[in-house]
């Protein structure tokens, strides 16, 4: 496999500046005519031939200037490369007819069938796979698309920008012209062809554009569309208020697809969704599905502007549009449900998955510098480290800087595919500031470490704080340079209230003194407030300071925060006593820190929930020098048994006092927090194992009428001892809700494949056997054996059958679906972070993976890589 690198980008020889497609959909096989209108690039050897990507499509003929060439002119010489040997005049058209095979297509990129219905996903390199192109993101051009198709299977058929025309062929097919007016990358280029159903909306913009829109779906579940509707129309008004940004066609189409790699793609004007990210109703979907379409929907309505309108030069720039349309789509979050739930959820998500990539040989800055598959590098470093990038220039620049940046990065770019730097230069020079150092965030991969020293004098009423920053090393990095990091601070007084001003330091050099002047007494350090910096905090805290942060912070982020290090420093420390076989404790402040949280009465019942919910097992882990999975689980089941053991009442009551009618259904901020709060009081009733508690929690999963309480109660009767309730449970979820609901059935997997029972290994691998089961679906792919990879006990079993399961499972999936494939590959990547006789075990997976032929490049570039 080649390997790729951003420092040799090279503009291509030839510019395509018109694409003219004729796709004739055909049962068992498709047809496509693709006429690229190219020119020679000024400046590009007139004897440059073109090259023109090219993968899995058949070419019947190809035509330069409408003369058709001879098959001496043209050649493939390597896989996946259509290159023109013949001479070529300053501007052309080429033309080229290929067939290929949706039905066949189980990578899922390019166009493939799901269901009954033709779609495509392009991004990164999937438009090769329907026609040969430059097909490359800093290559813009207008598309022009015709869709031939059976009307009766087909009825509808759906492309980028304006229809045009459509119309009756005769013979039971039809057709429909599309015509997109901005140009743009190929990996934007969407088709759908289907027999769809669909709702209407429309939204004026505020210069007075009257845009329709329409949701499509199979036609049963087209009851479902309503909540991505609204969100749609709450993205375009937000986009419009707090970034000026307005809606630039006259139609916006989105479809909802069953088997979609990812989570949804931001075509032009015709966005493919993953069902699952814009499917929900109250009776299917659960509180955080809600969320997700709601995140999800505004995400791919905000690349219109942030990817469409001013794109990537090339894929090593992902983060440009990736991290920027996160960092968007988790503001808009915020300001439509609660600014500090969301950015707990946030960091939560950030730590679970990145920081332990960060940690890892697959440790990559957000801007990689080579890749052998660009679809490797859909991570949650490009995408979630990198929407912390761009929130600390928020935080470094302030809303309104921030702001000013943005304009005139639109100002500088619009229309073209740019680079970080560009994006980095707007932001510095809209407001006048040096941004050099910042770039270390695009080029260095791992995360920082702030070690913070305080001191105070009483006399001087002054305050010194001594932070100093590093950073370990990562492949190919052996040493790192210093950050540019924000931190936020604040100095709290005996009576809860900050001392002076909150401040945002500017942390440049490995150590720095920070002096705060008139300080009267000595204050209690709140760091990092809001998470203002993607870095590991290192401070010496008693736990009585952290429980005096827990209670009084005025940033709620830290005070959630002091509450996760509480919890951690036990379940660390429990850890330790299990593996030397000591008794297990749990120390009172962290009992009486819970208690006053669950006695709160005017808190958002989110946060109270976040404040309970105990640290993942991964974040958990990633503080652990070795991994030791049968310790952390048992630990965390300690911490989590024993406080429901003294606060067993508290517990009761709050479970009872959030209780809400089943009429009508709400999912408002205040119904999402009590079904929050309670189902965490009933995860700690469960930890005590009565009877009581499993009939409370059967109660639940029999009877409730809101999903969320359904999953949660299922869930953990999904993981309980007492076989009987166990079996009743997930058997009433599966006749009940989940029998003929693919969405449903997912979830219903999932909390099968990571339940911490026994028969957690075999379980599986009779769900593999279920007939509502198929591996050639993403989402149910997930669902198991994505979920199992995540079930730290089972998946983690010291006699590696966990790592075979997996490595057969993914030899399984790779024949199809190399991007589904190597996702799975990646739970491996962390095996340094385990015992020996574990490393070994997986080390020889990996080995096993290499050793295979016909392994597909993705698979092989993240075992590969992980072996380093
Ligand atoms: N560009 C898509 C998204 O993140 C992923 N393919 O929205
Ligand atoms: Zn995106």
């Amino acid at each position: 496999p080649v390997e790729k690198f951003r420092k040799d980008y090279k503009e291509p020889d030839y510019w395509v500046r018109n694409v003219d497609l004729l796709i004739q959909i055909h049962d068992g096989q498709t047809t496509v005519r693709g006429k690229l209108s190219a020119e020679r690039r000024k400046g590009a050897q007139e004897s440059a031939t073109l090259r023109l990507d090219a993968e899995d499509v058949e070419v019947v003929s190809v035509l330069l200037n409408g003369k058709e060439l001879s098959s001496s002119d043209y050649h493939f010489p390597e896989k996946d490369v259509l290159e023109i040997k013949c001479g070529l005049p300053d501007k052309f058209e080429l033309e080229t007819v290929v067939k290929i095979k949706p039905e066949d297509n189980t990578q899922l990129s390019g166009l493939y069938k799901s269901s009954s219905m033709y779609c495509t996903q392009c991004e990164a390199e999937g438009f090769r796979r329907i026609t040969p192109m430059l097909d490359r993101p800093d290559v813009m051009a207008k598309y022009k698309v015709r869709i031939e198709a059976d009307q009766k299977s087909c009825p509808v058929l759906l492309s980028n920008g304006n229809l045009v025309s459509k119309g009756e062929m005769g013979e039971g097919r039809h057709f429909a012209e599309w015509e997109d007016p901005f140009p743009k990358p190929s990996y934007l280029f969407a088709v759908v062809a289907g027999d769809l159903g669909s709702i209407k909306d429309t939204f004026t913009t505020r210069s007075g554009r009257k845009v329709a829109l329409e949701i499509f779906s199979e036609h049963a579940n087209v009851d479902q569309l309503d909540w991505a509707m609204q969100s749609l129309k709450d993205s375009m008004k937000w986009d419009e208020e707090r970034f000026g940004l307005e809606y630039d066609l006259d139609i916006y189409n989105i479809v909802a697809v069953n088997d979609f790699n990812m989570g949804a793609m931001e075509n032009k004007g015709l966005n493919v969704f993953n069902t699952a990210c814009v499917l929900a109703k109250p009776s299917t979907a659960t509180d955080s599905d809600y969320e997700r379409v709601q995140g999800v929907i505004a995400h791919e309505y905000f690349h219109n502007w942030t990817g469409n309108r001013v794109t990537c030069r090339d894929w090593f720039q992902l983060t440009l549009k990736e991290g920027l349309t996160v960092f968007r789509d988790q503001q808009f979050s915020a300001d439509m449900t609660s600014e500090a739930v969301k950015r707990i959820e946030d960091v939560r998500i950030l730590r679970a998955a990145q920081f332990p990539q960060d940690d890892s040989p697959m440790a990559h800055p957000i801007r990689p510098e080579s890749y052998i598959a660009m679809d490797n590098f859909y991570t949650a470093t490009v995408y979630n480290k990198g929407a912390e990038v761009i929130g600390m220039y928020q935080t470094l620049l302030g809303k309104e800087g921030f702001r000013k940046g943005m304009d005139l990065y639109f100002k500088r770019h619009d229309g073209t595919a740019v680079t970080c730097d560009d994006f980095r230069a707007a932001m510095a020079d809209a407001n006048g500031v040096d941004l050099e150092q910042f770039e270390r965030w695009y080029t260095q991969a791992g995360t920082p470490t702030v070690e913070a020293k305080a001191s105070y004098s009483a006399d001087k009423q002054r305050f010194e704080l001594v932070l100093s920053q590093s950073c370990g090393p990562s492949p190919g990095q052996p040493t790192k340079q210093p950050y540019h990091i924000p931190v936020r601070v604040g100095l709290i007084g005996k009576d809860g209230k900050d001392l002076v001003p909150e401040r945002v330091l500017e942390l440049k050099e490995a150590s720095q003194t920070f002096v705060f002047e008139g300080v009267k007494e000595e204050p209690v350090v709140s760091l990092l407030r809001g998470f203002s910096a993607p870095v590991n905090v290192k401070l010496p805290r008693s736990d009585e300071e952290l429980a005096f942060l827990m209670a009084n912070d005025q940033d709620s982020f830290n005070r959630w925060e002091a509450g996760q290090e509480l919890f951690t420093r036990s379940i660390l420390a429990n850890v330790k006593a299990f593996q030397d076989g000591k008794d297990m404790e749990l120390p009172q402040v962290i009992v009486d820190a819970a208690k006053r949280t669950l006695l709160l009465e005017d808190i958002d019942k989110s946060l109270q929930a976040y404040a309970l919910t105990l640290p993942s097992l991964l974040t958990l882990g990633a503080k652990m020098d070795v991994i030791d999975p049968d310790a952390l689980v048992a630990a965390c089941k300690f911490v989590k048994e024993s406080m429901a053991k003294k606060l067993r009442a508290e517990f009761e009551t709050a479970y009872k006092s959030n209780q809400l009618p089943s009429e009508p259904f709400r999912n408002d901020a205040d119904a999402v927090g009590r079904r929050r709060i309670k189902n965490v009081c009933l995860d700690y009733l469960m930890a005590l194992k009565e009877d009581k508690y499993t009939k409370l929690c059967l109660d639940q999963a029999l009877q409730s009428t809101a999903m969320t309480d359904l999953v949660a109660a299922t869930s953990l009767l999904a993981g309980s001892s007492d076989e009987a309730a166990r079996k009743q449970a997930l058997e009433n979820f599966y006749e009940k809700h989940a029998k003929g609901n693919d969405l449903i059935l997912c979830k219903w997997f999932t909390m099968q494949a990571m339940a911490d029972v026994t028969t957690s290994l075999s379980d599986v691998g009779a769900l593999l056997q279920h007939p509502d089961f198929s591996l050639k679906n993403p989402n149910k792919c997930r669902s198991v054996i994505g979920a199992f990879a995540g079930n730290m006990k089972h998946f983690h079993a010291a006699d590696g059958s966990g790592y075979r399961w997996l490595t057969d499972r993914i030899l399984d999936i790779d024949k199809m679906n190399p991007q589904m494939s190597a996702r799975l590959v990646s739970s491996f990547s962390t095996f340094r972070r385990y015992d020996q006789k574990r490393q070994a075990l997986i080390k020889a997976e990996l080995e096993r993976l290499i050793a295979t032929s016909g392994l597909s490049r993705d698979a092989y570039e993240i075992a590969s890589k992980s072996l380093k």
